[in-house]
């Protein structure tokens, strides 16, 4: 008997993600939470995972805010379940729209403190997950312009 979780199913061994509750705000975005993972309060080297489509494509964890659930602790779940990684949440770096997909995703630094050896993702979805330095980390991104923004507005927001 494989492990299954309530919002995951196995299909011949293949992962389909059955759709958790979305939720949207006042102008009708979808809410996400996301978290820029590092190995140090030096914030030099980022944790990143591959994409649940392309195997090869790096992205930020993060994912959808569920109903009545705080944007901080979305983002922590998601880390969790994303990259396996338990640590501290910091500060919010700001929302990012994606006009095109219609998402707002709340953006936190967060400090990894462990990893675990196997996390729900990497068991149903093959996803990897493995550190980059900031120069890294942009080029990876650089498929997904909003998720590099994140990047570029670290510098300012840990100077306020
Ligand atoms: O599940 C993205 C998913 C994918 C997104 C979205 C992401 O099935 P979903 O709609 O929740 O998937 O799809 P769009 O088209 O709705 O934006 O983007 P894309 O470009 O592949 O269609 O896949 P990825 O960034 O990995 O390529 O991310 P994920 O499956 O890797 O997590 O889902 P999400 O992160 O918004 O939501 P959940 O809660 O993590
Ligand atoms: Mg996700």
């Amino acid at each position: 008997m494989l492990p299954t979780e309530p919002n995951q199913v196995y299909n011949n061994m293949v992962k389909e993600k059955l759709k958790s509750i979305r939720t949207y705000d006042e102008d009708g975005f979808r809410k996400r939470a996301a978290c820029l993972c590092f190995r140090d309060d030096t914030e030099r080297e980022l944790l990143l995972v591959t994409s649940s489509r392309f195997k090869d494509k790096w992205i930020v964890p993060g994912g959808g805010v569920e109903p009545e659930e705080d944007p901080c602790l979305a983002a922590s779940r998601e880390v969790f379940e994303e990259a396996g990684a338990r640590g501290v949440i910091g500060r919010l770096l700001g929302v990012f729209e994606n006009e095109d997909k219609k998402t707002r995703t709340s953006v936190f630094t967060f400090i990894v403190e462990e990893l675990t050896d196997e996390w729900d993702d990497a068991r149903m979805l093959g996803r990897k997950r493995d550190w980059f330095t900031m120069v890294e980390a942009k080029e990876k991104l650089s498929h997904k312009p909003i998720q590099v923004t994140y990047l570029e507005l670290l510098r300012d927001s840990s100077l306020v």
